[in-house]
């Protein structure tokens, strides 16, 4: 039986479609990186799900709450309430978004040359790593990188291989294990409860701290309770409690699961100590403890966003949407990761496009194509976004080359599923003719956000 969105329609955005000859100019303006598309030329834009979503009327009603004290704000006390009411940590620290979280943490946690644990880095999150002299290193299941076949896991950490770098490597050269939940570069894929528990396991055996990035937290949790055995009883709530209870600390971008537009958290479970040192790092990079960087009225849509990212309709809707879009594809022939995950369907592209290597960047190849075809902005997850490495300065081979087509939350409906599904499906018939691409700007960090290439005739 169809199920209809649990929200009705209270505002609309318009959305337009330009000519294909002013995609294409648009193209060539942009590099051919989708990144440094206008918004505007763009018909519907699925390059992340982060910050991009609708807020609720409830939300809306919150901003016109805020306490803009530079100190000790109301919406502050709100935030922290309703961070111990969902996740169970004591201490509550916000910050601007994300890496706002992990520029203030890892430097405290990372000694020069120490390793970061992960099942799979965010980028930025790698580079909060590298810039304090830390190495990041990732242990995520061989199963993520066999696209065909499903596993119910696919963000699950190796625990046998990460214990055997610890013991090759000796635990003062570990900084600290970060679990990603979801893994966003294995194709937005859960971590099972296990694993966490196994993670958390291996940590204590060895007295390494064990943090969690929370950008999909909610997810996550929604995942464990339609796919691990033991857990279909238990509510979202009583999930995301236990998955964070096995860690000491989380970073965690709001403007994903927490449903804002802007907006971070640092959390940390007990560790007094840890505490006062993240605030009073806090101050001189994101603001006062007690705003971070945030307005109040920001402060109070991300408490409200907190509790309505973690209701079982919303995340049953959320979860369905990504799944409609992966099963369109899969009908029309077009290779993706399987399962679908939580905030994306990721396309194949080294499937899709055999015949282009991984230095030419294949899934960017398909992005392009997907915005001259249609107006669609997708995202690359693969060689262009991985780098080079960087110890030898080689371009480094991703193990997979993924178009990621992400869903806004609350945002669009199943017939702009439909939309990208059938553009997609076009483009396959003439996936042979595309050209791969080379660099004309390569900056040094975090190229992908601003590189500029041309196709390689
Ligand atoms: N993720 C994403 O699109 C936004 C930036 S790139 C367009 O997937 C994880 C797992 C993330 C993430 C951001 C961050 C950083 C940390 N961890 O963007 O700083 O997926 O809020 O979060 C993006 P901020």
């Amino acid at each position: 039986m169809t199920r209809p969105e649990p929200f009705r329609i209270k505002m609309v955005e318009p959305i337009r479609l330009i000519s294909r000859e002013d995609r294409q100019k648009a193209l060539v303006e942009a590099g051919y990186n989708p990144f440094s598309l206008r918004a505007e030329d763009v018909f519907i834009d699925l390059l992340t799900d982060s910050g991009t979503g609708a807020m609720s009327d409830n939300q809306w009603a919150g901003l016109m709450l805020g306490d803009e004290s530079y100190a000790g704000s109301k919406n502050y006390y709100h935030l922290v309430e309703a961070v111990q009411e969902v996740i169970g940590y004591q201490y509550v620290i916000p910050t601007h978004q994300g890496r706002g979280a992990e520029q203030v943490l890892f430097p405290l946690l990372l000694k020069k040359g120490q390793y970061a644990l992960g099942n799979m880095h965010f980028d930025t999150t790698t580079a909060h790593i590298e810039i304090p002299g830390g190495r990041a290193v990732n242990f995520v299941t061989e199963k993520a990188f066999d696209t065909t076949t499903p596993f119910d896991f696919k963000g699950n950490f190796d625990v046998e291989k990460m214990e055997a770098f610890i013991k090759e490597k000796g635990i003062e050269n570990i900084g600290f294990i970060l679990i990603t939940i979801t893994c966003n570069g294995a194709g937005g894929q859960p971590v099972s409860m296990q694993n966490i528990r196994e993670v958390s396991a291996v940590g204590k055996k060895y007295g390494i701290r064990v943090l969690i990035d929370a950008a999909r937290f909610a997810e996550n949790a929604y995942f464990i309770k339609k796919r691990e055995k033991g857990y279909e009883q238990k509510s979202v709530i009583e999930i995301v409690k236990e998955m964070f209870s096995y860690a000491e600390g989380f970073t965690m971008s709001a403007k994903k699961d927490a449903l804002v537009n802007i907006g971070g958290l640092l959390g940390i479970k007990e560790d007094e100590e840890l505490y006062t040192q993240a605030r009073s790092m806090l101050v001189p990079f994101e603001g006062f403890p007690t705003y971070g960087g945030l307005a109040g009225r920001d402060m109070e849509a991300l408490a409200r966003g907190l509790r309505e990212g973690v209701d079982e309709a919303y995340l049953e809707y959320r979860i369905d949407q990504v799944e409609y879009l992966g099963k369109r594809l899969m009908e029309g022939g077009i290779p993706i990761q399987t399962p679908t995950g939580g905030h994306a369907v990721f396309v194949d592209a080294k499937k899709l496009l055999p015949h282009i290597p991984a230095h030419q960047f294949p899934a960017q190849v398909l992005a392009n194509e997907l915005y001259l075809e249609a107006g669609v902005r997708g995202v690359e997850i693969g060689s262009f976004l991985r780098g080079r490495d960087p110890e030898t300065g080689e371009q480094a081979e991703s193990p997979m080359e993924l178009l990621r087509l992400t869903i806004p939350r609350r945002t669009y409906t199943n017939n702009h599923m439909d939309y990208v599904a059938e553009a997609l499906i076009k483009i396959k018939e003439r996936a042979h003719i595309l050209k791969g691409l080379e660099f004309t700007y390569e900056p040094q960090i975090l190229r992908h956000f601003t590189a500029k290439l041309k196709p390689i005739e």
